[in-house]
């Protein structure tokens, strides 16, 4: 087959490579429907798909992964940049040499008797000034054609790259799936990234967090953008004017939920509306006196469990073609999809994520927590019109949030950037099964970005610092929680559709529309300012308490803070004003102040 470029860094790394890996047979991934249709055939008749019922769940296919092989793998994630102390106490790091031996070493032979597939790919659109482009070289099939559902792939790929040098290189093996010898690796210094013995998502898709978070934060930081790990949404008002905004939460606690967010009937009838730009991923630049978000992606991975036409239906209706779905369970009766919170009405006969026979009297789960779909972003119903623009979204908010059980308040507004700065920093949220490791524990997740930034935590932090001070009208910054629980442990608040009334007051607050209650924590909605007209059934006491900030939990989160700014060390000394400032707000009583 001929190359799809006469780049001659492209080449001759292909070249290299290929003397390491040695395969059997070398394909380079056009982008054509006909050679993607030839590969899902293969990998039907190979096993690697399954293809669902084409009149229910027209070109859809299951895969089912490595019972060990489900979720990324933080312990095995390294960032091998020249010295240990620019990837910082929160990354993994081995020396770059020692590291690349060892990888070139599980990577000798690992492609005889198979296929090396080539993937150029495109984050962002291709040709516009904002792209960058990589290749993935890979052994699986199933990354191919998730790749080509999650980026723009294949020769105009080549075509807008030309000569230039500056692209990613991706070496991807599956080997034999070896848990011990898993590797996710990025040597930022050289725009590389290689991935060992996993054919999971965030492992080997790797123009998602690879790419386009750890070794686009290293490009952000000297190109002087960020690479974050947010959604981004456009609010559409009655009176039809769209105003952006962009949200980090951690893996799995509702970006992709609120990226395509239906607002409650009776705000649907005033003209309230939500447009989807990204679900997971933002690439932030100055322009034009703002901030500018594009979604460098182009399709969703999004959790399956919990998502259904009641909880997400644009999600839902996303996966209803073309979409590749992994470790969900497969429902015999119609050869179609199902997983736990998709209805109330588990299929009689199922086969369940690990293969095995399964009946709603199973004990366990049909299909695993971490379970996902691969679905085209063309396919979402509420897809922002403004999502094939290159010069991206103006964004008038950022909004942090995680799941805090009894902490932060359902929504809080800093007082300044560099306020909002310190509330990422100390951002914490229980784990969940997006990563292997237990889940429902609290950890600091800074800014979302705890496993995705590329480089030490406190020059990130600078970094956040530094652009604030370069944008003349910078977002305002919040931090929201749709997870606090009552006495019983239920959720306190509705959450999904009527987050939309948190998002109101938002936007009414990034436009100085309305005043607010000061407190020790920053800005607070006064009760009756929530929207809960139209169909929130809460009392103003419920209310009251979902706003509440406990004094104590406070303290002690403000203790916890300043242990992790010590473990981080190299934090702004702006970042340890604010938290100076906070614990002397706790301290005081800080009076609550009605505008
Ligand atoms: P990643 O793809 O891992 O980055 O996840 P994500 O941040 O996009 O999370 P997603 O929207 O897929 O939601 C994850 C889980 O949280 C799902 O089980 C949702 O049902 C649940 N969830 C999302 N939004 C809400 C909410 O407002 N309230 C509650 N209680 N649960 C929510
Ligand atoms: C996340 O874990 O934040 C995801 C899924 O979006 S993965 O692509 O596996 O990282
Ligand atoms: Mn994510």
């Amino acid at each position: 087959m001929t190359n799809l470029t006469n780049n001659k860094a492209v080449l001759s790394w292909i070249d290299e490579m290929t003397a390491i890996t040695k395969p059997d047979k070398i394909v380079w991934i056009t982008g054509e429907e006909e050679q993607l249709d030839a590969l899902r055939e293969q990998a039907v008749k190979e096993g690697i798909l399954i293809k669902l019922n084409p009149d229910k769940l027209p070109g859809c296919y299951l895969h089912r992964t490595d019972p060990d092989d489900v979720a990324r793998v933080e312990d095995r994630t390294f960032i091998c940049c020249e010295k240990e102390e620019d990837a910082g106490p929160t990354n993994h790091w081995v020396e770059p040499k020692e590291m690349y031996e060892k990888m070139y070493a599980l990577a000798d032979g690992a492609y005889k008797g198979r296929t090396m597939y080539i993937i150029p790919y495109s984050m962002s659109i291709i040709g516009s000034p904002f792209a960058k482009y990589g290749f993935e070289l890979t052994d699986s099939i199933y990354v191919v054609l998730n790749m080509h559902i999650m980026t723009r792939i294949g020769k105009a790929v080549c075509d807008a790259l030309g000569d230039d040098t500056g692209f990613i290189k991706g070496l991807h093996c599956q080997c034999n799936l070896d848990k011990e010898n898993k590797y996710i690796v990025h040597f930022p210094q050289d725009n590389t990234i290689i991935s060992m013995n996993s054919n999971y998502g965030g492992n080997v898709l790797q123009g998602k967090k690879c790419f386009a978070l750890r070794i686009a934060s290293n490009l952000g930081r000297q190109e002087g953008w960020m690479a974050e790990h947010m959604l981004i949404l456009g609010i559409q008002n009655p009176r039809g004017e769209i105003k952006y905004i962009s949200a980090a939460f951690p893996s799995a606690c509702g970006k992709t939920n609120l990226a395509m967010l239906i607002p409650p009937e009776g705000l649907q009838r005033w003209g309230w509306r939500v447009w989807c730009v990204g679900d997971d991923i933002a690439w932030l630049r100055i322009g034009k006196g703002r901030l500018w978000a594009v979604n460098p992606e182009n399709g969703f991975f999004g959790v399956a469990p919990g998502t259904s036409m009641k909880s997400n239906p644009n999600a839902l209706i996303s996966t209803h073609k073309d979409t590749i779905f992994t470790n969900v369970a497969l429902d015999l009766s119609d050869n179609t999809v199902w997983w736990e919170g998709l209805n109330k009405t588990p299929p009689a006969r199922a086969i369940d994520w690990r293969g095995r026979p399964w009946t709603p009297q199973s004990p366990e789960k049909a299909a695993h927590p971490n379970s996902r779909f691969t679905a085209p972003a063309r396919n979402c119903p509420c897809l922002s019109p403004e999502f094939d623009n290159p010069e991206g979204v103006p964004i008038s908010a950022i909004v942090f949030g995680g799941r805090r059980a009894k902490t932060a308040p359902l929504v809080y507004q800093s007082f300044n950037w560099q306020h909002g700065v310190f509330v990422g920093s100390i951002m914490a949220s229980e784990t969940t099964a997006a990563a292997t490791g237990q889940v429902g524990v609290v950890r600091r997740d800074p800014m979302a970005m705890l496993p995705f930034c590329g480089y030490h935590m406190g020059d990130y932090w600078q970094h956040w610092l530094d652009m604030g001070k370069k944008i003349p009208k910078p977002p305002k910054i919040f931090n929201v929680n749709w997870f606090r629980t009552d006495e019983d442990g239920n959720f306190a608040w509705p959450g999904f559709g009527d987050n939309m009334r948190v998002l109101q007051w938002i936007i009414s607050r990034a436009d100085d529309e309305i005043g607010a209650a000061e407190t020790a924590l920053g800005y607070e909605p006064n009760t009756h300012d929530i929207d809960s007209m139209e169909g929130l059934e809460m009392s103003m006491y419920d209310m009251r308490r979902l706003l509440s900030v406990d004094r104590d939990l406070w303290l002690q989160e403000c203790e916890d803070a300043r242990e992790y700014y010590e473990k981080i060390g190299k934090v702004p000394p702006e970042l340890y004003e604010e938290l100076d400032a906070l614990e002397m707000r706790l301290n005081r009583g800080y009076k609550v102040k009605h505008e």
